[in-house]
């Protein structure tokens, strides 16, 4: 395994780097120590090229002007709260309302948007940044570590461990863009996508959950035996349509580490497989995605990548029925979420 830290550029004086992990397979992952930010995934096809599958820029200032989160660290809630606001032991705490009247991915400048101390570990980097209190409006001095390292097995894994000194909200994701047709030569419609999954969340006008979860079976949310993501671009469920023609939903998965998420790419032949310990994954196929780079046979960025954001359920605070997102004064926050790559011929 070989690990290469490179200059990236520098941030309110403090620099960024990319650091990139080669497994002996020559499959690397770079990723820069702004918002943990996977920058590139190089995995060979079924003819043994390597090209990136994941979205992401070569310089620091595209980042910077980026609305995407494109390839990020998402906290310290993913998804979003209702109103900016909770309440925690009869407390209320407002936080930014940066989507419409909610708050979206951990407010302004969330985790994607600080730069975090980096240390090359074992196959790997470890990320590390202390939250401070009231940071984005949210109680209690959080520390927090995100481990990315890289096997023989061409598995990607991601590990997050926090504590904080007082009773605060944490459910923390990846949020790149995967395109398992290399270099995102073509858009992901053609993606096919199996999901161990049997209801997901209906979202209201503000992409809400409204506390409904529904059956999978008979909709386009039917992912148990594959379905290609086109489905749900031309669909007329009004959950596909609502948000933009396509999917940009929590799932709940029915299982964890059972295979429970694979994206395919039949000309490719390229997969990708997502195990997680989290209950859910928001499914996201960039319906509101404006990627400033120029791509290859691609008319709009619209659907140039999937995001499969394994997390806690959005709004959770505000659903009792939902797993709890509370995290308490000595509690540990560990999750692992992996991704594995390999070939279908
Ligand atoms: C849109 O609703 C979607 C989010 O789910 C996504 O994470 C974001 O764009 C990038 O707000």
């Amino acid at each position: 395994m070989q690990i290469m830290k490179e200059s990236f550029g520098e941030l309110d004086h403090k620099p960024v780097f990319s650091f990139t992990i080669i497994n002996d397979q020559g499959v690397e992952v770079t990723a820069i120590n702004y918002g943990c930010i996977i920058t590139r995934i190089m995995v060979p096809d079924k003819n043994g090229v390597l090209e990136n599958v994941v979205l992401g820029y070569e310089v620091l200032e595209d980042y910077l002007s980026d609305s995407n989160y494109l390839g990020a660290i998402i906290g310290r809630v993913a998804g979003r709260i209702r109103g900016g606001s909770f309440e925690l032991d009869g407390k209320k705490y407002t936080v930014a309302q940066n989507d419409r009247t909610n708050h979206l991915h951990g407010g302004i400048q969330g985790f994607d948007k600080v730069v975090w101390n980096a240390k090359i570990i074992e196959d790997g980097v470890c990320f590390s940044y202390e939250s401070k209190e009231g940071e984005e409006g949210y109680p209690g001095n959080l520390s927090i570590e995100v481990m990315y390292t890289l096997n023989n097995d061409n598995e990607f894994l991601i590990r997050y461990e926090a504590k904080t000194d007082q009773k605060t909200l944490l459910t923390v994701t990846n949020h790149s863009y995967f395109n398992l047709s290399g270099n995102s030569k073509k858009n992901i419609l053609n993606h096919s996508l199996t999901l161990k999954s049997d209801e997901f969340l209906e979202l209201d006008e503000g992409l809400i959950p409204t506390g409904h979860i529904a059956e999978v079976t008979n909709t386009p949310f039917d992912f148990r035996l594959g379905e290609v993501i086109e489905t749900g671009v031309t669909s007329t469920h009004p959950q596909n349509v609502l948000v933009g023609n396509g999917y940009d939903h929590p799932f709940l998965l029915n299982s964890n580490h059972d295979n429970e998420i694979m994206l395919k790419d039949s000309e490719s032949g390229r997969t990708l497989t997502v195990e997680t310990d989290e209950p859910a994954v928001v499914v996201y196929t960039g319906n509101a995605l404006q990627y400033n780079k120029d791509v290859q046979d691609v008319r709009t960025s619209k659907y140039l990548g999937i995001c499969l954001e394994t997390q806690g359920l959005p709004d959770a605070i505000h659903h009792s029925q939902f797993p709890s997102i509370i995290l308490d004064k000595g509690q540990r926050y560990s999750s692992i979420t992996k991704y594995k790559f390999g070939i279908k011929r």
